[in-house]
């Protein structure tokens, strides 16, 4: 089983789609595995956006990513990276596909509502950033030959 890190981001928090959104991942039938509600500070936060240190929105982006609380989460399921960076949607609000979580919810690059790994290598970095290994709960839910 494959796994990811997902954030909702300040705005789909201030929004009040958190549970919206975990509602999606729950229907979907992947597993949340550690979830917390956290306000990044800006040294993780430049950790987690390395990649992005050259563009010319980073610093923006960092601002907006520790202005205020966000959620992170570590869901698992089959093939979830893709899985879930589908639901998630493209960058770009005003371009997401409609049933997408930034189709439905977003309009904006930046405020796009949640960030989702990429890839095992991005994963692999981004859950150090936000979880102990104790934080990651192992369990079943029962459902698991259903889905
Ligand atoms: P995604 O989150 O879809 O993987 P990335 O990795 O290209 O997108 O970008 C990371 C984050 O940087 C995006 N979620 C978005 O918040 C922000 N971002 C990307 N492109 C821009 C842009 N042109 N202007 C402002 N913010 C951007």
């Amino acid at each position: 089983m494959e796994r990811t890190l997902v954030l909702i981001k300040p705005d789909g928090i201030k929004r009040r789609l958190s549970g919206e959104i975990i509602s999606r991942f729950e229907h979907k039938g992947l597993k949340i595995l550690g979830l917390k509600l956290l306000k990044l500070d800006t040294k993780k936060a430049e950790t987690h956006y390395a990649v992005h240190r050259d563009k010319p929105f980073f610093n923006d982006l960092v601002s907006y990513i520790t202005s205020d609380p966000i959620i992170a989460m570590v869901l698992e399921g089959r093939s979830v990276i893709s899985v879930v960076r589908g639901m998630a949607g493209s960058t770009d609000g005003s371009k997401a596909v409609p049933g997408t979580i930034r189709g439905d919810f977003a309009n904006s690059i930046q405020m796009n509502i949640v960030h989702a790994s990429d890839s095992q290598e991005s994963y692999e970095k981004e859950v150090a950033i936000f979880f102990n290994h104790e934080e990651i709960l192992s369990f079943e839910y029962g459902d698991e030959g259903l889905i």
